[in-house]
């Protein structure tokens, strides 16, 4: 008897930082997420679609579930959940070399919020590179008693050992059912979105403390009919002394994030870029609920 065809979607959730959007780029061969060391990246669910032969999986890249106090991270915790209801498999991802059990209450919370879930959860124990090799199997036997999880994989997100199993033991749980997107339909974010992701992107890894998370970005003009694409983007922040930190001496920080950012929109969109870059102040945005929607995030 033949296989059936099999589709559906698979929510990946987890702590931050643990490499989701890593792996979903990983899986669809190609970024549409953005990946930093920093907590916290990824603000919106993200849609990837990996085609097999005989399965469609549609991917949910979510942020990070953190306690969360201001309305932003709130937000973002809220759009992680959300991803659960419509999962027919979750892929609970977690950082084996740092998500010891020494640190149990955590995981533990996070954990609970499955219980609600009805589809089954894979957990995928990430960054093995990483982790002591004797400190593996007792994290699976720890991992064990604390869910009835329905697959454990090792992997690593960021060189791809252990990501084909993995892809095997979701799509094995996927039910049977249509194909949802056409071959050529990797994600549903659009290149602005991306080209605004990466500029975000490039200010978390170019600066710290809370500079990072009082900035977002909006696209002003995407322009593909110019060669090089010409994109105008004003990144916000929420303090005069932020605007300062993002400019720098000179303007020699801003001119460090849009020529990375150059590069990286370039690379990834597969032409020539002119960015322009601006930085203005909008104050208390974090906290600004109408604002917050236009950004795609939920209540
Ligand atoms: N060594 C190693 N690093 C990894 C691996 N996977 C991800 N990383 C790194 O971990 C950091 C976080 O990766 P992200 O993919 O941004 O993590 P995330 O879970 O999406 O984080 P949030 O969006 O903040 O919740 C980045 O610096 C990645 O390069 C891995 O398998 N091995
Ligand atoms: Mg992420």
């Amino acid at each position: 008897m033949t296989q059936p065809y099999r589709s559906g979607v698979v929510a990946i959730l987890g702590p931050p930082n643990a490499g989701k959007s890593t792996l979903l780029n990983r899986l669809l061969q190609q970024k549409i997420a953005i990946v930093s060391p920093k907590p916290q990246t990824t603000r919106n669910r993200i849609m990837g679609v990996v085609h097999g032969d005989n399965y469609q999986m549609i991917l949910l890249d979510t942020p990070g579930l953190h306690e969360a106090k201001e309305e932003i991270n709130r937000r973002m915790v809220r759009a992680a959940l959300d991803s659960i209801a419509e999962a027919d498999v979750i892929l609970f991802l977690t950082d084996s070399s740092e998500a010891t059990p020494e640190r149990p209450e955590r995981l533990q919370q996070q954990l609970a919020f499955l219980e609600a879930a009805q589809a089954p959860v894979v957990l995928a124990l990430n960054k093995v590179d990483l982790a002591p090799k004797t400190q593996l199997l007792p994290l699976i036997d720890w991992y064990r008693t604390q869910y009835p999880f329905a697959a454990i994989v090792p992997l690593t997100a960021l060189h791809g050992d252990g990501v084909e199993p993995l892809v095997q033991e979701l799509a094995a749980r996927l039910p049977a059912g249509p194909k949802y997107y056409p071959d050529d339909m990797p994600t549903d974010v659009s290149e602005r979105f991306i080209a605004a992701e990466i500029v975000r992107e490039s200010v978390f890894l170019r600066t710290r403390d809370e500079v990072p998370y009082a900035t977002a970005v909006l696209i002003d003009l995407f322009d593909e009919s110019m060669e090089p694409l010409r994109i105008v983007a004003s990144i916000l922040v929420e303090r005069n002394s932020q605007k300062g930190i993002l400019i720098g001496k000179g303007g020699a920080m801003l001119a460090q994030i849009r020529k990375r950012a150059t590069a990286e929109i370039s690379r990834v969109l597969g032409r020539s870029v002119r960015l322009e870059l601006w930085v203005k102040v909008q104050k208390n945005w974090t906290e600004d609920e109408k604002f917050l929607r236009s950004l795609g995030l939920p209540e």
